[in-house]
């Protein structure tokens, strides 16, 4: 695998400032990889890594596939950058009429982003202004979810629930509410897939309605399966409900589909996997398997129409004033080609969908070990929530996490929870082995 002295490691990591990391404790003990490949990392002293979170929810297609990297040395080769206003290239044409036929309905068209949390605020900002070009104006709430994680932009933190992401950052968006999460450990502990109970959860949103009136409300962004907080598969039923809501009431629906697109539930979308047509959906991870930034929002028809066609003035004006200097860089655009036809040509939503329940019974047999109050999985995204140490949350799932690279194990944790999403390129015989040192780090863990 690793030539070990091919690997240079720095000798002072103090200037890095690392993000949603304890800096100082890393900093002591860092964990650092030098390079990777298929389903594995290797450290920087030379030791395997196996890939049980396919790195923060994005490797995909595996580390390093050669198709992938092939395509990005070509392009980079070929075509460095193009500007992304007013001039173009061709690859990124091409990469949105294959994103729109892998989305249902009248999800047709695309606007490029650098990252999911750049997607969230660019499909709020999408949602407002198409409810202005509507004579809709008055309509500027945006509803969130608690413990939804929409990124760290100051919309993605104003419409997400997750206290620490918010608490520090002052006022926020204003006009902006929340519904309720999903979790109920009560009535659906050790669910498998989607929980029995919690549908009438989506009521909440009538409620919503009933306070601030359908008139001031412009959308409602939730994730299809909460992913960050510790995977919360939507109870049956829920999703349904929320699009018939907002349906009903003149509300956009936007999937935050930053994990759950691109074969993390066997399906090329939680769109399809759930049957569900929202307005807006935002992508980013799985669109490039995470080898150069890269996100997207997928736009109805009719939203695009609204705002662009049927557009009031002049044909030389810009109609929307939005955009990155690297939107549609051309090697991202290089890249999701690839990645795309490596999933096409893997077929490897299909394998995702046929290792998820050899996944779900593999995790769940977690469920005698040490700590452990609940498992949760969908598709290839699983998770072990520990109970927590007596007033020190967090710490016991850290201290996991840090066990498990001394072991040769790369999950991912938030709070309590450890969260599993190997690539999809995972064999039963990787699924095993991830859960075999995951038990074992459990069985020894305090
Ligand atoms: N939406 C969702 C649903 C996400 O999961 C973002 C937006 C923001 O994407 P960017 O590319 O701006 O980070 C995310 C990102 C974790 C973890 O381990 C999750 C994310 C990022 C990093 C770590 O739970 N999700």
């Amino acid at each position: 695998m690793l030539e070990p002295d091919a690997v240079t490691v720095p000798n002072d990591l103090e200037a890095h400032w690392i993000p949603f990391t304890p800096n100082r404790h890393f900093k002591k003990h860092p964990r650092l990889v030098a390079r990777a490949e298929g389903m594995w990392y290797t450290a920087t002293d030379g030791r395997p890594i196996l890939d049980a979170s396919a790195g923060l929810w994005c490797c995909n297609v595996g580390h390093r596939h050669p198709r992938v990297v092939a395509a990005i040395q070509r392009q980079v080769a070929e075509l460095d950058y193009a500007p992304s206003f007013q001039f173009g290239h061709p690859k990124s044409f091409e990469l949105a009429s294959r994103l729109a036929d892998l989305f249902p309905g009248d999800l047709d068209y695309v606007f490029f982003t650098n990252s999911g949390s750049e997607s969230v605020d660019t499909a709020l900002k999408i949602a407002l202004a198409y409810q202005r070009a509507i004579g809709q104006g008055t309509r500027t709430r945006l509803i969130g979810r608690e413990r939804g994680y929409h990124g760290v932009g100051f919309g993605g933190i104003s419409v997400g629930g997750i206290v620490n992401n918010r608490k520090w950052f002052g006022t926020l968006l204003t006009g902006v509410d929340h519904l309720p999460h999903t979790l109920d450990l009560e009535r659906n502990a050790f669910s498998r897939g989607q929980p029995k109970h919690g549908a009438e959860l989506a009521d909440e949103l009538e409620r919503l309605i009933q306070l601030h009136d359908a008139s001031t409300i412009a959308a409602v962004i939730v994730e299809p399966v909460a992913g960050s907080i510790g995977v919360y598969p939507p109870p049956v039923g829920y999703l349904e409900r929320l699009r018939e809501i907002t349906a009903k009431h003149g509300i956009l629906l936007i999937f935050d589909e930053v994990i759950t697109g691109f074969g993390r539930l066997g399906k090329a979308n939680a769109c399809e996997y759930f049957g569900i047509v929202p307005d807006l959906v935002t992508l980013a991870k799985g669109l490039t398997a995470a080898t150069v930034p890269m996100g997207a929002v997928m736009v109805r028809k009719p939203i695009y129409e609204a705002i662009v066609e049927r557009s009031p003035a002049p044909e030389k004006t810009i109609e929307l004033f939005h955009g990155y200097t690297y939107s549609a860089h051309p090697i991202a655009c290089a890249a999701a080609l690839a990645v795309l036809e490596t999933y096409k040509e893997e077929r490897l939503f299909e394998r995702a969908a046929a290792l998820a329940p050899i996944f779900e019974e593999r995790l769940h047999a977690l469920a005698g070990k040490p700590h452990v109050i609940d498992i949760r999985n969908i598709g290839l995204m699983g998770a072990v929530e520990l109970a927590p140490r007596p007033g020190r949350p967090g710490e016991r799932a850290y201290d996991a996490m840090c066990e498990a690279f001394e072991a040769g194990l790369m999950i991912r944790v938030t709070g309590d929870t450890i969260a599993l999403s190997p690539p999809l390129i995972a064999t039963e015989a990787d699924i095993a082995r991830i859960t075999d040192i995951l038990g074992a780090v459990l069985d020894r863990l305090d």
